[in-house]
Parts: C-alpha cells; structure tokens; sequence
C-alpha cells in the first residue's frame, strides 16, 4: 500500500504523521500533483481556516488533482477541514467553493446557547443499542454540516456518526463508497482515535479493489432515531512550566507565585526566603507521557523563560516538543516566547515564524502571554473594534484557524479602597467576603491587573479588558492563570474566572491553585470554565488524575473516563 499525506502548508501535521509512526504505518507525502497517482491510500488531515486550505491547494495546483484522486475510487479520509473541503461551500469563506462531492454547506455553531470553537471531548454516536458506550474523541472547530434528514437529506445520507453539541446535532463523521472523514481529530484522541485510524489502514490496505467494505472497519452506522446528548466533557490538563536548572537542563519546575527557586534560610534569623536552585520536578518528556497514560485530555508545556531570549534558538525545547509529540496523542499546547523576536545575529523572527516552528515540532496550539497585552492594548488604543491583522494572534489565527491560538493571561490582584477608588476599573472591581476563608480575601477589594514578563511587570490594563481584545483579535482560548494563587493550593480564583468567562465566548481553561480534587469540582460548578489546569498537585502526585476524573463523574460532572 501506498500511503500519502496531504499537507498544504498550514495546519500541524505533524500529530497524524506521529499517530501514523506510533503504529507501524510508513507514509510518504504528496508533494506534487503527480505523487496523487502514486498513492493507493490518501490521508488529508486539515487544521485551520477553510479558505486557507482551499486558497493554498488551489495555489500549489493540487485542488483538481485532489478531486480526480477521489472520484477514482481509491481510499480518502478526510480530517477536520479535510472533511469539510468535500462539502460544497463553507459559510466561513463564501466566496470559496469546495470540492462540491457532497452537495450541502458547512455551517457556523449557533453560539447563543454554548461557547464556540465546539472544543474538547464529545461522542461520537454510532449507537446501535442503548448500552454501547459511545467512543470519545477530541474536537476543535467553529464550523460544522449540520445534522437534518429533514432540511438537507444529501448530507444526511452521508452521515457516519452524529454528534451533539449544545442543541445542535451536526455530521461527526462521513461515510460513502471510498470516502471517510471524520470532524474530531482521531490523531488527538488517545487510544480510541488511534484504533480508528489502524483500522482505517488495515481496510483500505485490505480494500485492494477502488471500494472499501465501510462496514468491515468501522463500527455500524447510526440508527436514525437519535438519542440526542451533548456529551462535551470538561477537560483536564496537566501543565508543565519548563526552564533551564543551574546546570542548563531543562526541567520541569513549579514555583510559588511564579517564585521557581527553592526557600533558603535567611541568614541567622530563622526567616526563609527564595532564592535557592531551580526546582526540579522531573523531566519534560517522561512526565508528559506520565500524564497521557493516566488520562490527561490535554498537555500544556510552558517555556518558562523564553521571553529572554528567541525560542527559534532554544534546540533543547524544540526538541523536548518533538519528543513529547511522538509519545502523546492529545492537544499539545506550547507557551512562551510567541512574539516577534530577533536573533542574536540580528535576524528577524515573526511571531507566526516562531509558531509555525512549535506547529512543525508536533504543538497544536500555541499559547501567547506577554505579546497578547501588547496586542491588547494597541486595540484599546485605537478606538477600533478589529485589529490591523499584524498582531501575533491574528497572524497565527489567520494562518492555524482561531482554535490553534490560547492567550494566556497572568494577573495579579491589585488592592483597593473601595469608598475612595474611582479609576478605570471601578466596574470589575470584587469584594472578598469578611468572613472568607482565605486571608488575602477577607473583607478586601481589588481588580485584576494583567502581566507581561512571567509577572515581573504590571501592565494598566485588566483581564476583562484583555480577554475581550484577545477574542476579537481572533484568540480560541483563553487560559487564566493567578499570581496570587498559583502553587498556594487554596483552590482556583472563583471571581476572577467569573469575570473572564462573563466576558467572552470563547472556551476559558481555569489554572493556579488546586490543590485538591474538590476544587476541580468547584471551579466546573461555580464558573462554567471549560477546563481545569493544574501543576504542582499532579507533579508532586498528591493527587492523581484518574482520581479527580473519578471524583468529577461522581459529581455528575462530565469527563472522559474511557481513556484506553
Ligand atoms: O509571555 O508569551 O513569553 O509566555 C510566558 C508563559 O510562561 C506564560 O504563559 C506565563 O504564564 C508562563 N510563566 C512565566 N513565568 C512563569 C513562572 O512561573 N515564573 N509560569 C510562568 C506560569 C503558571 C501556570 C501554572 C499554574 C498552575 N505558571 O503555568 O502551571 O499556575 O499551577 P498550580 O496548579 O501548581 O497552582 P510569554
């Protein structure tokens, strides 16, 4: 068999040609239009904006040669906006048609009832009888087919598997003749999108005549009297903060408050204070694999340290990212240092460079921190309501699609007198109980400040403020951290979260601050966040994911409990 990979340039490839590795399947890639003859097995795995697949399959000439591969009958499986390309039109891109084999559009979710990008663990309903325990696999995408036999038969006709989210049912997967596609990710998905694909290979190599027997491979089709179930889990994802020991390893590392070195006694006084050796809480890769073993629905690895320096520069990181891709298969997000740099010997470096960089090392997203405050306030500043398209995270949106950019703010509480303060954030300002439990709440009141810097400067503008500029910008994600909480183990900053998720409608990831299971439980109940991050509880395995996993179902929260 002759396998191929589409790859038209954007969107991280990487994760599929690793899924592919991991289980034994040698590939090549189609790097002209003539390699489409060559291949008897066709693996498109698209991430990103609609019109960017499109406008650059049409530029290096593969659009046609795309089409006629699959009206010859060989084996296709499209991924994401590899199924989305077969549709005819997109209402993302109007003025791009697609390939126009399945005549309907795709369509934007409705986000008056749900937060959109539709991003994280959902089913993927094949049910055939109501005890089949439907698969879980990953998702990341703002624009779907709809799911109605009544209004738009066609597509319905090509349905696989169904999937609800919200109060929509849309098109999960696709099925007709040689022509599979799958909307989730199956090379993000763990164990069950793994087995999907092996399938898929071991059928289409099978399949040697141009049809593949759909039905030998893959599970039955779904009945049409759906069931239907919004079954999007709240996801949990162990973060690593990566730096540079004393001795120039790179090793995960955990701090107080930001605050990574070790306490040391104070002189004769029985005082501590920091300023100790790094701490070293393990290795990047093997607690990254630790964490995907036990049922991590994400991976987060921060680089600490990189506004120092250009991370186009940092080999030992790139290399800790491509090293932890082979071995994980869900999302993988990499921090720090996303903005437009300068190499020591003077060469420029965009922000969309440096991304692309992590992209082809196996990231999935890119989380940006201090850039995204300066992006933030240049749109303040201009009174508009758009960017002018140069920032980092337009850029990387526009190139990666929206869903592969998190902006990840680091505030700081800042103190105020309440009767007397008459500044800018009066309308966010929160009053922490008399009687709260947490000392540094009791009877205060503050705003939040955002940071750049890993926290070493305050910036004037708060994560309201932050968080708003950072979804018109064309931020997926946010990721909220907190100075004041992180490493203390007091539980996730309730107030502030509100206030982040009460801003915007995109996904909002609480971080900082867990420091047992029933804070997980909390922060889902209390704020509606989409995911839960957590450090220093997993590294020093107090308590282990399995556990708050099996805490959360037991509080009818759901979660992804079926991970092998
Ligand atoms: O500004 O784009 O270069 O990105 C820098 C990134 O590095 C930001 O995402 C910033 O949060 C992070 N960062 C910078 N300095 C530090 C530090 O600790 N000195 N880490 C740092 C931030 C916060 C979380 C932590 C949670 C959960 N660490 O990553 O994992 O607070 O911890 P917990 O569960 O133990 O409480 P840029």
């Amino acid at each position: 068999m002759a396998l191929y990979l589409l790859d038209y340039g954007a969107g991280n490839v990487q994760s599929l040609a690793n899924s592919l590795s991991k289980l034994g399947h040698s590939f090549e890639w189609i790097s002209s239009p003539e390699d489409f003859h060559k291949a008897t097995s066709l693996i498109f795995p698209g991430v990103g904006a609609f019109q960017t697949a499109v406008e650059n399959l049409t530029r290096k000439g593969l659009l046609e040669p795309l089409k006629e591969y699959i009206q010859s009958g060989k084996p296709y499986f499209g991924i994401c906006i590899g199924m989305q390309v077969l549709f005819q039109s997109s209402t993302e891109s109007p003025n791009f048609d697609g390939l126009g084999i399945i005549p309907s559009t795709v369509e934007r979710f409705d986000d008056s009832d749900k937060t959109v990008p539709h991003m994280g663990w959902n089913s993927a309903d094949v049910v055939q009888t109501s005890d089949v325990e439907p698969a879980f696999y990953y998702f990341v995408h703002s624009y779907c087919a709809k799911y109605s036999p009544l209004d738009k038969p066609e597509a319905a006709s090509w349905a696989y598997t169904t999937t609800q989210y919200g109060g929509e049912i849309f098109i999960s997967s696709i099925s007709k003749g040689n022509i599979f596609g799958t909307q989730f990710h199956p090379e993000k998905s763990g164990a069950a999108g793994l087995a999907l694909i092996d399938n898929w290979l071991r059928a289409s190599d099978a399949a040697k005549s141009a049809k593949i027997p759909t039905a030998d491979y893959l599970p039955s089709p779904p009945t049409l009297s759906l069931k239907p179930r919004d079954n999007l889990s709240k996801r949990i994802i162990a973060c690593m903060d990566v730096r540079s020991d004393d001795e120039g390893n790179l090793v995960v590392t955990k701090g107080d408050q930001y605050d990574v070195r070790e306490k040391v006694p104070s002189g004769s006084s029985m005082q501590v204070k920091t300023g100790g050796a790094v701490r070293n809480l393990g290795k990047p890769v093997t607690l990254a694999s630790k964490y995907y073993a036990a049922g991590a629905d994400e991976i987060c690895l921060l680089n600490i340290t990189s506004f120092r320096h250009s991370p186009l520069q940092d080999q030992p990181m790139l290399a800790v990212v491509r090293a932890a891709a082979e071995c994980v298969f869900v999302p993988l997000t990499i921090g720090g240092g996303i903005k437009d740099t300068v190499d020591p010997d003077g060469t420029k470096r965009s922000a969309l460079e440096v991304a692309s960089e992590y992209f082809r090392a196996g990231a999935d997203k890119v989380s940006i921190g201090s850039d995204a405050v300066y992006a933030a306030e240049k749109l303040l500043a201009s009174g508009q309501n758009h960017g002018d398209g140069t920032s980092s995270i337009e850029t990387i949106a526009y190139a990666y699609g929206r869903q592969a950019v998190v902006v990840s703010i680091d505030p700081r509480r800042v103190f105020v007198d309440a009767s007397t303060y008459d500044g800018p954030h009066k309308g966010e300002l929160v009053h922490g109980s008399p009687d709260s439990e947490i000392e540094n709440d009791r009877g205060k009141s503050w705003w939040y400040a955002c940071t750049v810097s890993g926290g070493r400067e305050t910036r004037p503008i708060s994560v309201c403020q932050l968080a708003r500029a950072a979804e018109v910008l064309g931020a997926g994600e946010i990721l909220v951290n907190s100075i004041d909480r992180d490493g203390t183990g007091l539980g996730f900053d309730l107030d502030l979260l509100n206030l982040v998720k009460r801003s915007v409608k995109v996904p909002v990831v609480a971080s900082s601050g867990a420091g047992r299971k029933e804070h997980f439980s909390t922060v889902f109940e209390q704020t509606g966040v989409e995911a839960a991050l957590a450090a220093g509880i997993f590294h020093r395995g107090e308590v282990d994911i399995g556990e708050v996993k099996e805490h959360l179902a037991h509080n009818d929260i759901k979660v992804r409990t079926h991970i092998a």
